[in-house]
């Protein structure tokens, strides 16, 4: 049996959770277009013949705003200090730059094999991809380097079968039908919180948070927490619109989650400066 942990690591929006997704053959984390969807770590844990392999995705590296954001740095900090492997994932369909480079010297000097991913191949021409490959390849002395799109799953068993070969031998660490390590009510704050991103833009994304307050037999009560009284009023939308279409675009995920049909009940709450609030944060989970 081969089983080991591999940090998902490279800045905001390259396509990390996507890619964690796509390897694991089902949502684990939740994905959006907007930067730092991913706030705290999780575990994607795909299982195959003789292996376990636990992916952990990570936010984003960026230099922390506030308290939040520091929380979110310092997880990926620890996240490295004990894996096996570190698959950097860059997106094509960017310039790789300054904030690969920094990324690249943390990852490079983690001593552990570190496989880089080339996501989002179906946004460019083909001669531009070994270009950007030839600038990927520049960034440290990397292990394997796989051209992927998690989009539409081009180089992803490449890609998981690379990773799957890094891994040591050693025990199951999750039991085999559990694909992620986040609890129940935390995955079902999470698919909340991904279609509030999805709807809202600007600085509104950075201030949405998700409380479950409770989970009943038939009905899953949730609230949206903003920081300003304007940003509960795009929210809730004209006339509860907004938070309805919120609610109508989650239920699906959240039934079939469950297992069951339910009734979400979502409410939009402020909480000031929840961001800088350790207790709140806490309260989070982050
Ligand atoms: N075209 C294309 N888009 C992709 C691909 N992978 C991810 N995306 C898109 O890129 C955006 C960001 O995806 P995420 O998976 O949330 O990115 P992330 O790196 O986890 O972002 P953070 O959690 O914010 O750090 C979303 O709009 C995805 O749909 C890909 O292979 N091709
Ligand atoms: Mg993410």
């Amino acid at each position: 049996m081969k089983s080991g942990f591999i940090a998902v690591a490279g800045r905001p929006n390259v396509g990390k959770s996507t890619l964690v997704n796509a390897l694991a053959g089902g949502k684990v984390a939740i994905v959006s277009d907007k930067p730092q969807t991913t706030r705290r770590r999780i575990a994607g844990v795909v299982n195959g013949d003789g292996y376990q392999l636990v992916l952990v995705d990570l936010p984003g590296f960026q230099r922390p705003l506030d308290t939040m954001t520091e929380r979110m740095q310092r997880t990926v900090d620890q996240a490295f200090e004990d894996v096996d492997g570190v698959l950097f994932v860059l997106s094509t369909r960017d310039r790789i730059g300054a904030g690969d480079r920094f990324i690249a010297q943390r990852v490079f000097s983690l001593g552990v094999p570190v496989v880089i991913g080339l996501n989002k191949v179906d946004r460019l021409k083909p001669g531009h991809v070994a270009t950007q490959m030839d600038t990927a390849s520049k960034l440290g002395d990397f292990h394997a380097l796989h051209p992927v799109s998690a989009k539409t799953g081009d180089g992803i068993s490449a890609l998981r079968d690379e990773l799957v070969e890094l891994l040591p031998e050693g025990p199951l660490y999750f039991p085999q039908e559990q694909r992620t390590d986040l609890s129940v009510e935390l995955q079902l704050a999470e698919l909340v919180r991904e279609k509030a991103l999805w709807l809202t833009r600007d600085e509104v994304p950075h201030a949405i948070s998700v409380e479950v307050d409770e989970i009943e037999e038939k009905v899953v009560r949730a609230s949206i927490l903003v920081e300003t009284e304007s940003q509960k009023l795009i929210l809730v939308g004209k006339g509860g619109a907004m938070v309805k279409e919120i609610g109508t675009r989650a239920r699906p995920e959240i039934e079939a989650l469950l297992g069951h049909p339910v009734f979400l009940e979502l409410k939009v709450k402020v909480r000031p400066k929840w961001r800088r609030d350790a207790a709140t944060l806490e309260r989070l989970g982050l």
